[in-house]
């Protein structure tokens, strides 16, 4: 099928009827659903949402930087470049590849075009696993096909659907650092408990441990986000005043999303020549019983 761009999509469907849809356009996830059809991922009326992937070209800061109001680009140029199906992907890896498994390869190889915004030569992978348990596996590559280094942060930026923002917990960040991108990336020390929302909030969390849960206790669901090779956690809602300058947020569509990155942006990632960078994160939802 396609997507609102008219690019094609594809959709990965386990064998008990859970399912995907990834488009060409940005490789973005635009919807993950349960067995019994319930969508997992928020998209703002005017399809805002998803999974985009970010990949952020730190050395051109003076185009792109992540989490300030500054770029051309913001959150890196692939998101709005048309990827293509990988047609020789390398094999899947013994757990990723269980019976039943559902997965597609899309790949995005920068072109003369790009130097415009990175003057690097990359090529950037993406693998989509959709489980026979209907868990979304997301491993990214990014390979170095230049002649010289090159910097990058990278972020999954995924918005979960939610019931209410003012419902939803974070856990598993608690007492650790965060960046506030609402303060100039002030560093501070999360001193509470779960993380609630009861206003505005854009933190980069860093260093944190692999497993984050986000639950939601008006659906009695909770969404865990497993990540291996990105060491920070963004969390982002714009709450009210921002999502209305936000052109495609719907009036009050905020209370129903929240972003919940596994990233790569404190520090930034750098390959030599030839070197291959894989991030990976998987996120699966479990009922919760109260
Ligand atoms: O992930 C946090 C953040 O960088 C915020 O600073 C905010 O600007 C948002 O993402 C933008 O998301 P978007 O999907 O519009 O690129």
């Amino acid at each position: 099928s396609e997507d609102e761009n008219g690019v094609s999509q594809v959709v990965l469907r386990s064998p008990r009827r859970a399912s995907a849809r990834i488009s060409l356009y940005g490789g973005q996830v635009r919807s993950w659903k349960t067995e019994r059809g319930e969508e997992l991922l928020f998209t703002s009326f005017a399809v805002r949402g998803g999974i985009p992937i970010c990949c952020i070209n730190v050395l051109c800061d003076f185009l792109i930087k992540f989490g300030n109001h500054v770029s051309v680009e913001q959150h890196g140029f692939v998101r709005n470049r048309i990827w293509v199906i990988d047609e020789n992907p390398a094999p899947l890896q013994p757990t990723d590849s269980s019976t039943g498994n559902a997965s597609i390869d899309l790949v995005y190889k920068s072109i003369d075009d790009d130097l415009r915004f990175w003057p690097h030569c990359f090529e950037l992978r993406l693998r989509v696993i959709l489980s026979v348990d209907g868990f979304l596996t997301l491993i990214s590559r990014v390979r170095n096909v230049d002649c010289k280094p090159f910097s990058f942060s990278f972020a999954y930026h995924t918005y979960f659907s939610v019931s209410d923002i003012s419902e939803v917990r974070v856990e598993g960040l608690e007492t650790l650092d965060y960046l506030d991108n609402l303060l100039h990336r002030e560093r501070f020390t999360d001193q509470g408990d779960a993380i609630t929302f009861e206003s505005e909030v854009d933190r980069v969390y860093v260093s944190t441990s692999d497993t984050v849960g986000v639950s939601d206790h008006e659906k009695k669901r909770t969404f865990v986000i497993k990540k291996k090779g990105l060491p920070d956690v963004v969390v982002w809602n714009p709450w009210d005043k921002k999502s209305k300058a936000i052109t495609d947020f719907g009036k009050d569509e905020y209370k129903h999303m929240l972003c919940v990155d596994a990233a790569a942006t404190e520090n930034s990632i750098t390959q030599k020549p030839g070197e291959e960078w894989t991030g990976r994160v998987e996120l699966s939802v479990t009922k919760t019983r109260n």
